[in-house]
């Protein structure tokens, strides 16, 4: 029998850099050209196999807005929160720098130990990429996050994006039980 697992995760990142057409292309598949705006937040629920690790993962997926005026609204979002995706768009290069801001407010409420994957979004509009691979992926080394290059109107990588997290999630559930075993043998 898999082990089963439900973790709600976060989708971080500035506004318009794909966080929502994420979320639908792995959630609900297909994909919408016109930006609407997310408005405090969208909430998508998604289970998922991860064969290679015996593992059901049900992700409850909150989709934030990325607009700074949303701050205050974000902060009761993350509570409880046990990983996230750091979104980028590889056309625009403020997206990307502003990612480390994300990442800092993510630690701010859930500790540096949080799972992250960074994500570089619409890998698809390669003759307007303003962000190289290396770049993103000497980031992602830097913090020991993992590095997946997406399109969420292609759908490549889409669902790598959220296994790998899902992944990263599982082995620290892992961990955080061995722990409390070991305390109550310990106690
Ligand atoms: N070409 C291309 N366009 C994309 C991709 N992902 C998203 N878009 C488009 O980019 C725009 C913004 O996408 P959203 O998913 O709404 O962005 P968001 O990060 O949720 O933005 P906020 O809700 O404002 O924080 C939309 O017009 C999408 O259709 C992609 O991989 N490739
Ligand atoms: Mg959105």
């Amino acid at each position: 029998m898999p082990a089963e697992y439900r973790f709600k995760i976060a989708m971080l990142g500035d506004g318009a850099v794909g966080k929502t057409a994420l979320t639908i292309r792995f959630t609900e598949g297909g994909f919408e050209s016109d930006y609407k705006r997310t408005i405090g937040a969208d909430f998508a629920i998604k289970e998922l196999e991860l064969k290679d690790m015996n593992a059901n993962v049900k992700l409850q997926i909150w989709d934030l807005a990325g607009q700074p005026r949303f701050e205050s609204v974000r902060q009761g979002f993350y509570r409880g929160a046990r990983g996230g995706l750091l979104v980028y768009d590889v056309t625009r290069r403020r997206t990307f720098l502003n990612i480390d801001t994300w990442k800092d407010e993510c630690f701010t409420s859930l500790g540096s130990n949080i799972p992250l994957v960074v994500v570089a979004n619409k890998v698809d509009l390669e003759d307007s990429r303003a962000v190289s691979q290396e770049e993103g992926e000497q980031y992602a080394r830097k913090h020991k996050f993992l590095y997946v290059e997406s399109s969420a109107l292609t759908g490549e990588n889409v669902e790598e994006a959220y296994a790998n997290l899902s992944r990263h999630m599982v082995n620290e559930a892992k961990i955080r039980a061995n722990n409390t075993s070991e305390d109550k043998r310990a106690g």
